[in-house]
């Protein structure tokens, strides 16, 4: 059985949705970064990088989220990772572009909005904001052109590049960035919101 250390933010709601659509039997522990618990003696012995996602499996332990997702996802044999090697590098692909860009630019707006002023962590970053959200709308452009001939973001088929993607996009709500200008993200966006596997995902963090 899989072991997950998270916590709310989308990095572990990235590895909690693939699990949940894998249907994989899995152990949820709640790591409460608000309490520096990824800074206790017990978490730092099980990584060295001391952050969440942390996936425990078969004595071994795994940190970066998307290692995790393309790993549980592999051990399941889900098409949701596809064996084909072509098919494979263009959710990879996707995975990559979210983590190195749009992703990187809603989560700079989400740490701007919501994590900087409660945890206390100093001064805006008004000029970080506003390259984050001039990027952020250049490249919904390009994903809104994408999912205008497809219903996902690779193959034609629900993989775990969009659970991947769809955390990332997921903080436009705390961060009120309206989709409204991307009909075909915001249909994407919902047809995954709407699916059972993020609602379970959601009740383990009880959110
Ligand atoms: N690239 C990593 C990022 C992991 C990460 O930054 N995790 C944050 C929460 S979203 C964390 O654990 N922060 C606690 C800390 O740095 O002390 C991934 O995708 O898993």
């Amino acid at each position: 059985m899989f072991r997950l250390y998270g916590f709310f933010t989308q990095n572990s709601l990235k590895t909690l949705y693939v699990l949940e659509e894998l249907g994989s039997e899995f152990e949820f522990q709640f790591v409460n970064l608000g309490e520096g618990e990824q800074r206790s003696e017990e978490f730092a012995q099980k990584t060295p990088v001391g952050k969440v996602p942390l996936l425990e499996h078969d004595g071994e332990t795994l940190f970066e989220s998307g290692a995790i997702c393309r790993y549980v996802a592999n051990v399941s044999d889900s098409p949701l990772y596809p064996a084909d090697k072509m098919q494979r590098a263009k959710v990879d692909q996707w995975m990559d572009f979210f983590s190195c860009h749009l992703g990187h630019w809603f989560t700079k707006m989400f740490f701007e909005a919501v994590i900087r002023p409660k945890f206390k962590l100093g001064d805006p970053d008004e000029v970080g904001v506003a390259e984050a959200n001039k990027f952020a709308n250049q490249q919904l452009k390009i994903i809104d052109g994408l999912l205008q001939d497809s219903d996902w973001l690779a193959n034609d088929e629900l993989s775990i590049a969009d659970l991947f993607a769809f955390a990332y996009i997921e903080q436009h709500r705390a961060i009120e960035f309206s989709l409204d200008a991307y009909p075909n993200v915001k249909q994407w966006f919902e047809s995954i919101d709407g699916r059972e596997s993020i609602a379970r995902a959601r009740a383990r963090l009880a959110m």
